[in-house]
């Protein structure tokens, strides 16, 4: 393989949000995408220049002609998207954009913001660097989909150098109490069940997870790198020397992809566990309900060290489940609950307010599932998220809601489905209340009103939730 340098650096940018609402813009970890962006280009080329920038937390550098700006493009930061576009072509660089909305709006990102050179569609890694190389120049470029295993498992974190920013930010949230450190951890990407909810953006994408024989032992170099006081070459050790637990956010689609085969998959995970983590390091997964079907998946999940569960619940009215293609009982979700808290696991609900058709009677019906589903954890739930569905782009729920405005007799709002269409730029707080709008026959008001309900409960039992419903 050749090795050329390119004229300048890459510089790899995680814009700021743009939006009305507060939105929980704080990490306590440097974005991931990038990150394994950045490893994989260096690993390749090593002598190329590197930038990495969070505009959460840092300014955007000088841009100079020759560079190259890659910019993940999620449908909160698409305007900061287009600006920092527009800034690095008139600089001279080139623009490459990628990540979830860039993913759904391709050519739209190309015909309105024609600063933008190349759009990348999937994972960046394997195309990137000939992207930098000047291998690959279609304006549209199909990344990768799907293969066995997850590129980067662990990224190279020190590339951002100290984590001075994201560890402060860790100091003033609510792990500190509980953890001496919290990490993100990608054991998979993809989803084992896309296409399925009406309101995601993520497949079809493919499964790739770490393999498990390296999974163990990407975790001892995190703890070790963290708190063991075990140098390593990716992870930066923390600015001062701490003790207590390492908490590992698993921000997967799904915990290891454990899919249909998940009891055999835990189960060799289990075995491989090496003991002396006990104590040290725990998971916090993502999960749906359905999955918790036995006590045996949830036994063997708290062996590998899960110990908390953001759990997908959504609605509590069966007609929500449905168009929201959840397929999945209220049962489902009764035992879910009731496994993970027998088996010691703590629980975070999310639900969702305004989905396809929710009326007043659905949206209380959400309201009394939450309630139940807290009393049948007995204690088990620490934590709750309640917020209005966001039809981003790629999901169902936005072709619903322009088929909505296109069946519309009035003018105006069928002329607002071509705009969104043929948009990359997006303000998520409009789409929000569009489709509360048109695709629901709730108000925003009585959404706030069953927030608020659910919310004056979960303080009622020590449970803590956001004090908004609202997503932009
Ligand atoms: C982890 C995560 C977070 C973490 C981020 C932690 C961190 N330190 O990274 C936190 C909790 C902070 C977070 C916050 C939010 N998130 Co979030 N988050 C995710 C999640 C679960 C994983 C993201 C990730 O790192 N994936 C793994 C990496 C490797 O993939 P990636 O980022 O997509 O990057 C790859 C490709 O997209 C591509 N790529 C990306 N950028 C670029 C750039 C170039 C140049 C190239 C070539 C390629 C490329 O290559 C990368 C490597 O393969 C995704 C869902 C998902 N499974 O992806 C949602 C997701 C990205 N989040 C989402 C949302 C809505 C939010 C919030 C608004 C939520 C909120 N309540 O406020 C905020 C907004 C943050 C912001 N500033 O935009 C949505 C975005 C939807 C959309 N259309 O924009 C997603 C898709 C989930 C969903 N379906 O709703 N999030
Ligand atoms: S929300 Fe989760 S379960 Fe549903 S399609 Fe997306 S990744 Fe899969």
């Amino acid at each position: 393989m050749t090795i050329t340098k390119p004229e300048g650096r890459a510089i790899l940018v995680f814009p700021a949000a743009e939006s009305r609402r507060p939105v929980s813009l704080d990490r306590n970890f440097p974005p991931m995408g990038i990150t394994k962006l950045a490893t994989r280009l260096k690993r390749t080329m090593p002598g190329i220049e590197v930038v990495l920038v969070d505009e959460a937390y840092q300014k955007l550098p000088e841009i100079k002609s020759g560079d190259i700006v890659g910019i993940t493009c999620t449908t909160l930061n698409s305007a900061r998207t287009a600006d920092i576009a527009r800034l690095a072509k008139a600089a001279g660089a080139r623009v490459v954009v990628g990540g979830p909305h860039a993913n759904h709006r391709p050519v739209q990102a190309l015909t309105e913001v024609i600063e933008i050179d190349q759009v990348v569609i999937a994972h960046g890694e394997e195309v990137f660097p000939r992207i930098v190389r000047g291998e690959l120049r279609d304006p549209i470029i199909m990344g990768t989909l799907g293969c066995r295993t997850l590129p980067e498992p662990l990224p190279d974190v020190s590339l951002w150098g100290n984590l001075a920013a994201y560890e402060d930010v860790f100091r003033k949230g609510g792990w500190a109490g509980e953890y001496a450190d919290a990490v993100f951890l990608e054991t998979q990407r993809g989803c084992t069940q896309s296409p399925r909810c009406s309101y995601c953006v993520r497949g079809p994408a493919g499964i790739r997870r770490i393999a498990r024989e390296e999974f163990w032992g990407i975790v001892k170099e995190i703890w070790g790198a963290r708190l063991g006081g075990i140098p390593s070459k990716s992870v930066p050790a923390p600015a001062s020397p701490r003790q207590g637990k390492l908490l590992i956010f698993d921000f997967s689609d799904e915990f290891m992809a454990m899919g249909k085969l998940r009891i055999a998959h835990l189960k060799e995970l289990a075995a491989l566990r090496p003991d002396w983590l006990d104590g040290k390091v725990e998971f916090l997964a993502y999960a749906r309900p359905d999955q918790i079907d036995s006590p045996e998946v949830a036994d063997l999940m708290r062996r590998v060290g899960v110990t908390k569960v953001s759990l997908g619940i959504e609605s509590g009215d069966p007609g929500m489940l449905v168009r929201m293609n959840r397929k999945m009982t209220l049962d489902d979700h009764r035992l879910a609950v009731r496994l993970l808290s027998e088996a010691g696991i703590k629980i975070y609900p999310n639900l969702l307010l305004g989905g396809l058709d929710e009326t007043a009677e659905s949206m209380r019906r959400t309201v009394e599932h939450f309630k139940e589903l807290v009393e049948l954890a007995k204690g088990a739930v620490y934590r709750a998220g309640a917020r209005f569905v966001v039809p981003f782009p790629g999901s169902l729920d936005f072709a619903r809601l322009l088929e909505r405005l296109r069946a519309s007799s009035v003018r105006k709002l069928a002329a607002k489905a071509e705009r969104y269409d043929n948009s990359f730029v997006m303000d998520p707080a409009e789409l929000e209340r569009d489709y509360v709008e048109l695709c629901t026959s709730i108000t925003v008001q009585e959404g706030i009103d069953a927030h608020a309900e659910m919310l004056g409960f979960a303080r009622s039992q020590g449970i803590g939730m956001s004090d908004k419903p609202f997503l932009s």
